[in-house]
């Protein structure tokens, strides 16, 4: 899959930190105006709640990361990326990515053969904030299974936050879960339907290829970090099968809360099994909300 192939650290010459937290995150979206060696020089084109620019990637950038930050606020009750409600630093015109989060920042490029600009897929924009709100909490190791899950990560919520606000209606039940698309990027590829899908791993069009969906699959390689891109589609096609029964939004909240609380930098598979069902039993008193977590997991080869 396309989306943040490597991990990249920018210099800002600004500073996010210099702006007091709000209650309300808000989002700063700046452009490129050009490379300096250290990272970009941008200018602010919009922010907060300022009206439509105009401009279809600066209002697609700035409106999509809005979303995403309001869905962290709203259903995981999180404020912002870093939890303290600072400023979300989006970039528009970036050159060495098409889309990323780095440096603690969204990176945005520009279209590339086959696909769109990415501030044209909510799915992509939430992909990559997720890996801000995994840098801010537990920071898994981009590499074999703890970077398979990052990406998980990425590529679940990508599609929470995709459902939450296409159909707010269906976000909390099972038929909202079924009638979903559970594939990531189809609004940004221009040859491919989408880049890949959480329901049918084995359909990815992305760069990595086609992606496992069992762990008797999973492939052992050197390339993409040990296959980050490739691997993902077990712990994806974990939490796809316990949305078919759970609903997307208690998947959601069981899976931030084993980031928040449960996962380490080194975890794995067999680690985020555990992690996820016990926070289903913690937010979902009752046996029924973490053996289907447990079936979730089992149906792809992961024992907790
Ligand atoms: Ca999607
Ligand atoms: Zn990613």
């Amino acid at each position: 899959m396309k989306l943040n192939p490597v991990k990249i650290t920018v210099q800002p010459t600004f500073g996010s930190a210099a702006v007091p937290p709000v209650a309300n995150a808000k989002v700063n979206t700046y452009r490129v105006t050009s490379e300096t060696k250290d990272g970009y020089d941008v200018e602010l084109v919009r922010s907060g709640d300022a009206p439509a620019t105009g401009d279809l990637v600066v209002d697609g950038a700035h409106e999509k990361v809005g979303i995403a930050v309001d869905f962290l606020r709203e259903v995981l009750g999180r404020n912002s990326i870093d939890g303290k409600g600072g400023v979300v630093d989006a970039l528009v015109g970036v050159t060495h990515t098409w889309a990323a989060f780095g440096g603690g920042q969204m990176l945005l490029g520009a279209p590339e053969p086959g696909f769109k600009s990415a501030t044209e897929s909510l799915d992509v924009i939430g992909h990559e904030l997720m890996h801000g709100v995994d840098e801010a909490t537990v920071s898994l190791t981009y590499e074999n299974e703890s970077g398979a899950l990052s990406e998980s990560y990425g590529d679940v919520f990508g599609e929470a936050i995709e459902q939450w606000h296409e159909d707010r209606a269906g976000f909390g039940t099972v038929e909202g879960a079924r009638r979903a698309d559970w594939v990531g990027g189809e609004d940004a590829t221009t040859t491919a339907p989408f880049i890949n899908s959480l329901r049918n791993p084995a359909d990815a069009a992305g760069a990595a290829g086609a992606q496992p969906a069992h762990m008797r699959d999973y492939v052992t390689m050197v390339e993409d970090n040990g296959g980050v891109h490739v691997n993902v589609g077990i712990p994806n096609k974990a939490a796809f099968e316990a949305a078919q029964v759970l609903g997307t939004e208690q998947v959601a909240k069981i899976w931030y809360d084993a980031l928040e609380h449960r996962l380490t930098s080194t975890s794995g598979f067999s680690d985020a099994a555990r992690a996820t069902i016990a926070s289903a039993a913690a937010l979902y008193p009752g046996e029924q909300t973490s053996a289907a977590v447990r079936d979730a997991w089992a149906s792809v080869g992961i024992q907790p």
